[in-house]
Order: C-alpha cells, then sequence, then structure tokens
C-alpha cells in the first residue's frame, strides 16, 4: 500500500541562506511525504557526515534511490532506514551524506503517515500519543558559535515548566524573549539576533544571567506559573586541549586535562565542573547542555554526581544521538538525559533507537532542532510521538515557529 513510487531531492535554502537536501517521497495509494535536512555550526566531533547538498543530492540519486522505489515501503520506517543504510556502507553516512538520507528518511515517514491518514506524530508514536506535550526551551540570549562577539555560554533557554498547556509555554517564550529585549535597551545594550534568533548582545555571561534571572521572573509574575531556565554551554567549542600530547615522554594527552577558554579567564575540568554546578544552585536551572567536553565522559559524570538530582544535564555533542556514545555514558554514569537529533545519526528509526536506549535506563530525552533550519516541522511529531520531557526549537524566527506552531496545532489536535 505505501510501496515507494518515486524520490525526488533538491537543494533549498536553510535559515542561514545556505543550500540544504529536501526530499520528496511518493508512494501507491497517492501518499506524499516532504522533508528538508536542518545543519549544525557547532557540530559535534562524532556526527554523521553532512556533504555537500550537491554532492549528497547526486550520491543518493544513484545510490540511494534504486533501492527505494520499486522496493520498500514509506510505512516500513525500518525498512525504508535500512535501504538507507545499505545504499552508503559507511558507519557515519559519509558516502550519500547524513543530509541526504535524514532528509529521506523523514519524508517517507510523512508519506506513510499521508496514506493511512494518521498524523505524523500518530504514525510514529502510535494512537494513544497526543495526550502529553513537551516544554519547549526557548533560546532568549545567545553567542558561541551561533553570534559574534556575544555571550561565551552559546545558549540561554527559557524553561516555562510549570505552564499549563504547550500553548501557553510557547507564548511565555515569546514573552521573555520580547522581555529581555526590553532590559537590554534599558542597560543600553542595543543587539541584533544569532541564528536561532536569540538576543545576541556584547554581554558577558554573568550579565546574561542576571537578565534571564530577571525576565525570567517577571514573565512568570505576569502568567502565573514557574518558568526556569537552562543552557547550551556547547563547551567543546571552548574547551583547548593541553599541549601534553606533544612532550617528550610521548604520553597521550587525557580528556579532562585540557582548559575553558572563556573570554575572562580559562577554568580547569574540575574548576568547570564547579562552576557549572554552582551556576545549577545559584539560578536554579533545569537543564544543562554540553557543560564539558565532547570526549570527557568522566567530567559530565562528575558534574551528575553533583546535580544530576535536581538538573537534567544533557548530552549533545557528547552523545551525538548514537547509541553506542549513549552506551557508554549509561555504564559510566555521564549526564542524565540526550539531546536527540536525527541529523545526528541520519535516520528517523538510529534516532528512536537512542530514544528506546535512553527511556530504558531512565535518561531524559530532548527533542532538538539545530542552528540552520527550514520550516520542516518533523521534530515537533517526534517529540510528541516519544513523549519527550523537552523540545529545544528557539522562541521566535520562522524556521523556529514552524515547529512551535506544528505543537500548538498538534495540541488543538488541529493537524
Ligand atoms: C546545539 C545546536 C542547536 P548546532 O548545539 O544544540 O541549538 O546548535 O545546530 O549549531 O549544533
Ligand atoms: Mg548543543
Amino acid at each position: 500500500m505505501t510501496l515507494v513510487t518515486d524520490v525526488r531531492l533538491r537543494r533549498v535554502l536553510d535559515s542561514r541562506g545556505n543550500p540544504t537536501v529536501e526530499a520528496d517521497v511518493l508512494t501507491e495509494e497517492g501518499g506524499f511525504g516532504r522533508a528538508a535536512a536542518p545543519s549544525g555550526a557547532s557540530t559535534g566531533e562524532y556526527e554523521a557526515i553532512e556533504l555537500p547538498a550537491s554532492e549528497a543530492i547526486a550520491k543518493a540519486r544513484e545510490d540511494a534511490v534504486p533501492r527505494l522505489v520499486g522496493e520498500v515501503h514509506a510505512g516500513n520506517q525500518r525498512e525504508v532506514d535500512a535501504a538507507l543504510h545499505a545504499a552508503d556502507g559507511t558507519d557515519d553516512f559519509s558516502s550519500i551524506g547524513a543530509n541526504s538520507a535524514v532528509a529521506v528518511s523523514m519524508a517517507a515517514a510523512k508519506a506513510g503517515a499521508s496514506v493511512t491518514g494518521m498524523p505524523l506524530y500518530q504514525h510514529l508514536g502510535g494512537t494513544f500519543r497526543g495526550n502529553s506535550f513537551p516544554v519547549p526551551l526557548g533560546n532568549i540570549i545567545g553567542g558561541g558559535e551561533h553570534a559574534a562577539d556575544a555571550t561565551d555560554i552559546q545558549e540561554f533557554l527559557s524553561a516555562p515548566v510549570g505552564a499549563p498547556s504547550v500553548s501557553e509555554a510557547i507564548f511565555a517564550n515569546a514573552a521573555v524573549h520580547e522581555k529581555v529585549h526590553d532590559i537590554l535597551l534599558e542597560r543600553d545594550e542595543p543587539c541584533g539576533k544569532g541564528d536561532e534568533g536569540a538576543w545576541a548582545p556584547s554581554i558577558d555571561d554573568s550579565e546574561a544571567f542576571e537578565v534571564m534571572d530577571e525576565a525570567t521572573t517577571a514573565v512568570a509574575d505576569e502568567v502565573g506559573f514557574e518558568i526556569r531556565f537552562g543552557l547550551d554551554v556547547a563547551a567543546a567549542e571552548i574547551y583547548e586541549d593541553s599541549e601534553a600530547s606533544d612532550d617528550a615522554s610521548g604520553s597521550q594527552t587525557q580528556s579532562g586535562d585540557g582548559t575553558y577558554q572563556y573570554s575572562d579567564r580559562e577554568r580547569s575540568t574540575d574548576e568547570q565542573v564547579e562552576y557549572i554546578a554552582d551556576l545549577v544552585r545559584e539560578y536554579d536551572l533545569t537543564y544543562v547542555e554540553d557543560p564539558l567536553d565532547e570526549d570527557d565522559y568522566d567530567g559530565f559524570a562528575a558534574l551528575t554526581e553533583r546535580v544530576g538530582d535536581r538538573t537534567l544535564v544533557c548530552g549533545d555533542d557528547l552523545f551525538v544521538t548514537n547509541t553506542s556514545r549513549l552506551g557508554d555514558g549509561i555504564q559510566r554514569g555521564a549526564a542524565n538525559s540526550i539531546l536527540i537529533k536525527p541529523n545526528q545519526i541520519g535516520t528517523l528509526s538510529d534516532a528512536f533507537d537512542a530514544i528506546e536506549l535512553a527511556v530504558e535506563n531512565a535518561y531524559g530525552h530532548v527533542i532538538s532542532h539545530r542552528s540552520g533550519e527550514t520550516e520542516d516541522a518533523t521534530i515537533a511529531h517526534l517529540a510528541v510521538a516519544t513523549d519527550a520531557p523537552f523540545i529545544k526549537t528557539g522562541a521566535v524566527a520562522g524556521e523556529r515557529t514552524a515547529k512551535l506552531n506544528e505543537l500548538i496545532r498538534i495540541e488543538d489536535n488541529a493537524v
């Protein structure tokens, strides 16, 4: 019933103006799905490989399309994704590109859903899904790799944990975004926005904490429910290895030997753990993503030991949506949650495997956008389909509101 009859691939624009891969999947019975690959800037070293869009499209047309058309059923996600893996033949999608793979994988899911007439979240998650919604983490102030001359910490994220509905949570984040702008103007800090629509002022991290604290408290008072905040430190971007590997003894650099380079000072791994633990306590942070380098399982474990009972310590570049890296993390007590980005691993089936492993081990899973996005709203459905406690997908900007508005529609039963 959902046999794939055609797969079309093209280059479209992403939100940074770069070319990305869009896929259409057509099936028997008139099934149709369209999806586009997002793209990171603070990309983890162990992510599946994104190829230049033209190259990824050419390779996928040559190697993947013949294994899909007339061969697999869009309604059978495992079958589609196994064909993509077989066409690629590597363990990181370096042959056809994770950007082609993820676009086709998500488009096939939508095509499968279109034939049954079910919303995508139900097609992916089953009949009983659609009653619980993630807390949206809204990027309000940001710097790092997403904006020049702004904060060292990549993202300050509003978390309306007390919102009675996803729609009220989404509007609360937009209100925090606006409130922060007002506060920055009062402080004479006019600014533009970074890649994800967050404000990118030339202030230091400690001032950003003050501003976030003030804005979330003010908006919480107005709306009458609890709004906390969290961080994506994206620490791998400010981590510098030590020189130890170059010394005469030839000894290997150990992860954790290097330092974190902040604008005003550097911190050793122990100091970084201490610093983040203090911030969690001082600001009652609800969420801390990538507080340590992507190779530093021990540092993650030390921080989780300290504050894991009161905040989500989340691995993004650490786990890259990869079951094998997550398995290592679980064994070592590193983090207590995982960021899920389908394009980090290449297919929806692989992303589901990571979510399943996380859930089995009481790790939270947080569905996430990338800094380079399109109007594709698949991740909104993925979050509802898997009962994700959080979704990170910005607060404003069209490519972000595409997902937020889709969540509002799902809640309103209007998709
Ligand atoms: C992150 C993401 C999304 P990027 O680090 O979590 O916010 O950024 O897509 O640039 O990796
Ligand atoms: Mg991150």
